[in-house]
This record gives C-alpha cells, sequence and structure tokens, in this order.
C-alpha cells in the first residue's frame, strides 16, 4: 500500500500523510455505492432533507478544525477558509431543502397524463482541484446527494484532508455509510478510472481545461454525464466614471484572493485610458499594502501558492514581463509570489492570453467601450467577468456583451450558493449551484399515462 505525503505550502513540511486508494478498492466502493444509493434514493424525501440539514451542522461546528487544516493544506489565509467552511455549511443547508422540492410536470397531451419525474443518475464521480477543496467538493456533494445519488469524490493529490474529514463528519451526522466516498491517488490513475468505470453515470470535474478535455473525450466512450468547471483568464472592465478607489481595492480579493490561483480571478483589467494614472496610483498603494504571510494569522491576507512547481510556473510569466508594481513577501521556507502587477505590451503576451494562477494582474488601457468588449471577449475562456461604471444603462449593456457565464457589476464577487456558475467557451459545460446544479445531477424520465378505456 502506498501512501502519499502531503505537504504545508508555508512551510515546506510533510503535514499528513494519507493511504492512496488501490484500483480493486475503487472498483469494491463502487460497487457498494450503487447498492447502498438505491435505500437512499427510496428514502422519505424529508428524511434526505434532515440528513443534509444534520451534515450542515456538523461542518458549522468544526469551523475552526476545518479551517486550520484547510489553510495549513491550501496556504490560504485563515479568514478566508473560514468563510471558506462557512460557504460549505451553507451549501449543505441550501441543498437540504431539495428532496422535498425536486418537482416534475405535468404536461397537456392527448389521450392520456403526461408527467415528468427528476431522477438520480446513480453514483457520480466528482473530481477536484487543489485550491478550494472543500468548497468545490461541497457544491458538487451537496446537490448529487439531495438528488439520491451515491458519490465518489477524487480531491486532488496536493490537498485531500478536508474532503476526507467531510466525509467523516458526513457519517457521524447520520448520512448512510458508503453513500459518500473519497478516493485519493493521482489524476492519471485514479482519476482516470473513475471515468472510464462503467459503474459511474455522471462525472462532475473541476481543474484545468487541458484535463477537462480529456475527460470529455473519455467520457463520450459510454456517454457518460459530464459537467466541467475549467479555466478562466476573466477580464474587468473599468471605466473612468467608476468608483475608483473600490475597484483597485476590490482586486485584494478579485485577482490577489487565495493568491490568484481562483479560477474567476479577474486577471485582465482594462481600464479606461483617461482613468489610467489615477487606478494605477490608487493600485500601488493597495498592492504594496498586502500582508504576505502566515497563513494562520489573522491578520494575513495572502499566503503562499500551492507547491515549488507551481511557483516556478507564475515565475515564468513575470521574468519576462515589464513589472509595475510589486508587493513583498517572507524569506524562508514556503512557496512564496509577490502580488504582481504587470503592464503587458499588447493582448497577445502569453501573460494576457494564459491563465498564470498566481497573484499577477495585467492592466490594459482601452479607449471605447465596443474595443474594451471586444477585447475582453477575445480569449477562448468565458468563465467570469466584472463592469464597472456609474452609468446604469452602460453597465447593462457591457454586461449582455461580455461572453463570460458569471458577470458581475461594481463587484467582482462570482459565486453565490443559489445562482447559477460556470463557464462559456473553454471554461466549462454545464452550471454548478442554485437549481442548475439539481438538473446536473438528475436524468428527467417522462411517463405517458393512457386514460382510455
Ligand atoms: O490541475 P488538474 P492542476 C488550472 C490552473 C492550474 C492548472 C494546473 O491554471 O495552474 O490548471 O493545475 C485530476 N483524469 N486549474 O495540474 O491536473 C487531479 O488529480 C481524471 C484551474 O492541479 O486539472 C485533480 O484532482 N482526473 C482550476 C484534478 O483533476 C485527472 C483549478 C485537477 O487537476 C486527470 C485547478 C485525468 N487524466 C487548476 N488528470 C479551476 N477551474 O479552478 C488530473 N486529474
Amino acid at each position: 500500500m502506498t501512501v502519499i505525503d502531503v505537504i504545508e505550502p508555508a512551510t515546506e513540511q510533510v503535514l499528513a500523510t494519507v493511504e492512496r486508494t488501490a484500483e480493486m478498492q475503487l472498483d469494491e466502493l463502487i460497487e457498494r455505492a450503487s447498492r447502498i444509493q438505491k435505500d437512499w434514493a427510496a428514502e422519505a424525501p424529508a428524511t434526505r432533507a434532515r440528513v443534509l440539514l444534520a451534515v450542515s451542522s456538523a461542518i458549522d461546528l468544526h469551523t475552526e478544525e476545518l479551517a486550520e487544516l484547510e489553510s495549513r493544506n491550501v496556504g490560504m489565509p485563515i479568514s478566508d477558509a473560514r468563510g471558506a467552511i462557512a460557504g460549505v455549511a451553507t451549501t449543505f443547508r441550501y441543498y437540504s431543502a431539495a428532496p422535498e422540492r425536486l418537482l416534475g410536470q405535468t404536461i397537456p397531451v392527448e389521450g392520456g397524463v403526461d408527467m415528468t419525474f427528476r431522477e438520480p443518475i446513480g453514483v457520480v464521480g466528482l473530481i477536484t482541484p487543489w485550491n478550494y477543496p472543500m468548497t468545490i467538493a461541497a457544491w458538487k456533494v451537496a446537490p448529487a446527494l439531495a438528488a439520491g445519488n451515491a458519490v465518489v469524490v477524487k480531491p486532488a493529490e496536493l490537498t485531500p484532508l478536508t474532503t476526507i474529514r467531510m466525509a467523516e463528519l458526513a457519517v457521524e451526522a447520520g448520512l448512510p455509510e458508503g453513500l459518500l466516498n473519497v478516493v485519493v491517488g493521482a489524476g492519471s490513475t485514479v482519476g482516470r478510472r473513475l471515468v472510464e468505470h462503467p459503474g459511474i453515470g455522471k462525472i462532475a470535474f473541476t481543474g484545468s481545461t487541458a484535463v477537462g478535455k480529456d475527460i470529455a473525450r473519455r467520457a463520450a466512450d459510454s456517454i457518460k454525464r459530464v459537467t466541467l468547471e475549467l479555466g478562466g483568464k476573466s477580464a474587468a472592465l473599468v471605466f473612468a466614471d467608476a468608483d475608483l478607489d473600490s475597484a483597485a481595492e476590490g482586486l485584494v480579493g478579485a485577482v490577489f484572493g487565495n493568491s490568484g490561483q481562483d479560477c474567476c480571478a479577474r486577471s485582465r483589467v482594462f481600464v479606461e485610458r483617461s482613468a489610467v494614472d489615477d487606478f494605477l496610483a490608487k493600485l500601488h498603494d493597495v498592492v504594496t499594502g498586502i500582508t504576505v504571510g502566515d497563513p494562520l494569522q489573522d491578520s494575513t491576507q495572502m499566503g503562499p501558492l500551492i507547491s515549488a512547481g507551481h511557483a516556478k510556473r507564475v515565475e515564468q510569466y513575470v521574468s519576462d514581463a515589464d513589472v509595475l508594481v510589486q508587493g513583498t513577501t517572507p524569506s524562508g521556507p514556503g512557496y512564496w509570489f509577490p502580488p504582481t502587477v504587470l503592464h503587458p505590451a499588447g493582448d497577445v503576451d502569453r501573460a494576457v492570453r494564459e491563465e498564470i494562477f498566481g497573484p499577477v494582474v495585467a492592466i490594459l488601457p482601452f479607449d471605447d467601450e465596443n474595443e474594451a468588449i471586444t477585447r475582453a471577449n477575445n480569449t477562448i475562456y468565458g468563465l467570469a467577468g466584472s463592469v464597472w461604471t456609474s452609468n446604469a444603462a452602460r453597465s447593462m449593456r457591457v454586461a449582455r456583451a461580455m461572453n463570460a457565464g458569471a458577470l458581475a457589476v461594481n463587484s467582482y464577487s462570482s459565486v453565490r450558493v443559489s445562482t447559477p456558475f460556470g463557464g462559456f467557451k473553454q471554461s466549462g459545460l454545464g452550471r454548478e449551484l442554485g437549481p442548475d446544479a439539481l438538473d446536473a445531477y438528475t436524468e428527467v424520465k417522462n411517463v405517458f399515462f393512457n386514460t382510455n378505456d
């Protein structure tokens, strides 16, 4: 039996050791999950609702423990990690209302009665990344269970700890054992086996666009359902009439939050030319004021990157670019990278086209609205975006014209548990959260009932 050393990115020390799941174990888990799923789906809807609410409460009660674990494993500042765990509890609470509200339709037809049912898919495979491990697992686990499925989750090998703990807490809270399974291992082995396994009816994946394409190809062999939440290169359009203070200060979360390891990071900020100097002066103060350091300190705003390899990758984007402003980092162990503002030569720069997934933002001046929209849309991605302006008509016009799934006006927010989240173009397929997620974990069955004698 082999094990994985889980590293703490702020110290470079081993935080925990976890066992890899063997192929045979995975097969057994899936078979068992398939049996247990049938009992779960047959439970009274109110029973399933009560269990999911109890899971939410259990997570709430363990916020501090889970937040510390997430903070140490990811390098996420503890204050952000507390918010993330609160979000996980909220996600289970929100979906606990679903079992009793999975409504079908009655449809007027000739010769009888026609009705639809939302039925569970069966056993679903969930593959999650390392940037928000427990949050993203909950976005998938909660609606999948609420809809009557069993799940097998494979967290990223760098960050399995909170997902494993979540499953333990769920069982303690009353979830039937074997319904929520966590498997540990590499994407190329355990992940791929899940995608190809005949006992799995659907894959929901969050991660890189390259792996998302591979999953879609392999899933196509058995027409497995897929939901993909992939990379991004999201734009913010800042017009001269905007509240520039808020637009600049908000970037602390919007592009430097979680050290920029966020699929919604507004890593391209288009600023109307007449406001560029003013905006940059404000941004300078914001960036040099960011507290980078020990994720477990309450005052820390930005921690390290996830790994040495990732830090090297981020550095490549910065080493040959024109750096306008750069913050500071601690010295000593840890995969640190300073918050960085680039002034790229043009939109064709690698730093403008590719997802960096680090605390790096490109400032891009523009002259008029149509030009800004065209340039913002000139990307293979389409996950999130922001419009900053005090002109209400323009804000709606621009938000409608941007090709992305999660837009915000005078805000950088992207995610709320009750609203759909997902990407246009190569940022993904399907939607998570809100009522849409329930569609993603159910099949529609239509039944025609002949009323003729
Ligand atoms: O992601 P991977 P990585 C982007 C971001 C980042 C880059 C690489 O740009 O720098 O991707 O990160 C599993 N079959 N995002 O390499 O490889 C893997 O084990 C099945 C954006 O960590 O996509 C992990 O559990 N599964 C993103 C998960 O997929 C496979 C968040 C994600 O890993 C697999 C993360 C395979 N062949 C990275 N190969 C976002 N949308 O937020 C890997 N996996």
